[in-house]
């Protein structure tokens, strides 16, 4: 892992000792020496992370904190305050300020590569998530996340083993968190991976569970692989943070935990939480738009395109049938002409209705082009696919489409085209062809009716 760190201390010597120890794990290293250059260092150029010296005239850590965390351009860059302070209510007040973590001075190696492994990789998750949702900023789909929102109430499940304890934490948590409480570890992967909570915080006090097991678990799990752990620990358990940090723990704390620490650190991972799930949100609502053609809400061809394929060696690989029907509205220009265009987009959108409404929830309905549609059938035999087909004629027919100027009905009908996967010959294109082939003759044959390929 390669990442850029910014370190942040007005006694040189300092600067020295810890960039020599960076450099050593083949970090590239900026150095500042007062608070107002840092700004300008992190303003100015891409940095991952910045260990952060609290004491410094003019501009102490807590400030600089604070701005680089106001500020748009520099507020997703993780903050380590390295500090001579160790009371908790130092910590608290640089976990208001916006700080990720703190290593204590004199630093412990150990400590300070995996913070900052643990850290970068947190920031590379969430930069890979702002690129794709800035993508979909730039093509104008939609607002970017903003990071300035007020904050929602997190959703918390505690593992804790102890009743005394249980009860403790879940005071300190109250003011800010629905906190679902749970003693034995095992429950609690299954209650993690069914519900939907923003933080999940794991005490390490089981009499006969290693914390550890749980942790891993969570991390593999699809559905809990994205919800940060805080662990909490007794004093002295480096090796076992360490390891914890290795696996993807996303933060710790010591015990005796002070109430204060504890809400402060779980707020930074409920909002970090919030913010990564938004930009998340974004992305998969950009993927959709790109597959969704935008008068029916249908998949559009790209989509089918690229599926089909999927589908059909889907099929293949378990032997099983595949069917599509193409369907064209018939004399949809006639519509068009005498009713205007957007009598036209009602009779696509009814159209495509009554396709949703016919089909099953494993098969793929798009719109194709103009007034062409395409269903695909998995495991579905000709025989199906004909019924299938029939029935979607008869619904068109069936009943007029009624468009908005007026009292207006139309009688609409449509020919649809089957086909069905031959073993070992049939492309997508292939299949499309003999479909849309079978349709060709559907219309030949006098429109409003169904015909299958030959096999
Ligand atoms: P056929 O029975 O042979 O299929 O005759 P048709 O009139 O349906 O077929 P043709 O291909 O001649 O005309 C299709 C028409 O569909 C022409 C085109 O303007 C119209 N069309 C395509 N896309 C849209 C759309 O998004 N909205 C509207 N209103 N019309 C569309
Ligand atoms: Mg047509």
């Amino acid at each position: 892992m390669t990442a850029r760190i910014l370190v942040v201390d007005d006694v040189p010597a300092n600067l020295k000792l810890l960039e020599a120890r960076l450099v050593a794990e083949y970090f590239d290293v900026l150095t500042a020496s007062d608070g107002r250059s840092a700004l300008a260092v992190c303003e100015n150029t891409p940095v991952d992370l910045v260990l952060l010296d609290i004491m410094m005239p003019d501009m102490d850590g807590f400030e600089v904190c604070e701005r680089l965390k106001a500020n748009n351009r520099t507020t997703h860059i993780p903050v380590v305050m390295v500090t001579a302070l160790d009371q908790p209510s130092d910590r608290v007040r640089g976990l208001k300020a916006g700080a990720d973590d703190f290593l204590t001075k004199p630093v412990n190696d150990l400590q300070l590569m995996s913070r900052v492994k643990s850290l970068v990789r947190l920031k590379n998750v969430s930069d890979e998530l702002r690129l794709r949702a800035q993508t979909a900023h730039t093509i104008g789909l939609q607002e970017l996340a903003r990071a300035d929102r007020p904050d929602e109430p997190g959703n918390v499940l505690l593992v804790d083993g102890r009743a005394s304890s249980q009860e403790r934490l879940l005071r300190a948590l109250k003011p800010i968190a629905e906190v679902a409480v749970i003693s034995d570890p095992q429950a609690a992967l299954f209650e993690a991976a069914e519900n939907s909570f923003d933080l999940v915080i794991v005490n390490a006090n089981f009499d006969d569970y290693d914390p550890l097991r749980l942790c891993s678990q969570l991390r593999s799990l699809e559905r809990t692989r994205f919800i940060p752990i805080l662990l909490v620990t007794e004093q002295g358990s480096e090796e076992m943070i360490v390891r914890a940090l290795e696996l993807g723990v996303t933060d710790y704390i010591m015990r005796p935990v002070d109430p204060n620490e504890l809400v402060a650190r779980s707020l930074t991972q409920i909002r970090r939480k919030h913010c990564n799930d938004q930009l998340r949100a974004s992305v998969q609502h950009t993927i959709e738009l790109a597959i969704t053609d935008d008068l029916t809400g249908l998949h559009n061809r790209r989509y089918l395109d690229s599926h089909l394929k999927l589908l059909i060696d889907r099929a293949r690989a378990r032997g099983r049938p595949l069917s599509i029907c193409i369907t064209d509205i018939d004399r949809f220009k006639l519509v068009n002409d005498t009713h205007g265009h957007d009598a036209g987009d009602e009779v696509l959108r009814e159209f495509a209705r009554r396709v949703r409404a016919t089909v099953r929830g494993a098969d793929l309905a798009c719109r194709f082009g103009g007034e062409e549609f395409v269903i695909v059938m998995p495991d579905t035999t000709p025989e199906m696919a004909a019924i299938v087909a029939e029935r979607l004629r008869l619904m068109v027919e069936g009943r007029a489409f009624g468009i908005s100027q007026g009292d207006t009905v139309l009688n609409v009908t449509a020919s649809l085209g089957i086909a069905t996967l031959r073993p070992g010959d049939d492309t997508p294109e292939a299949l499309l062809k003999r479909a849309d082939t079978a349709l060709y003759e559907a219309k030949n044959n006098g429109r409003n009716r169904v015909v299958a390929a030959a096999a």
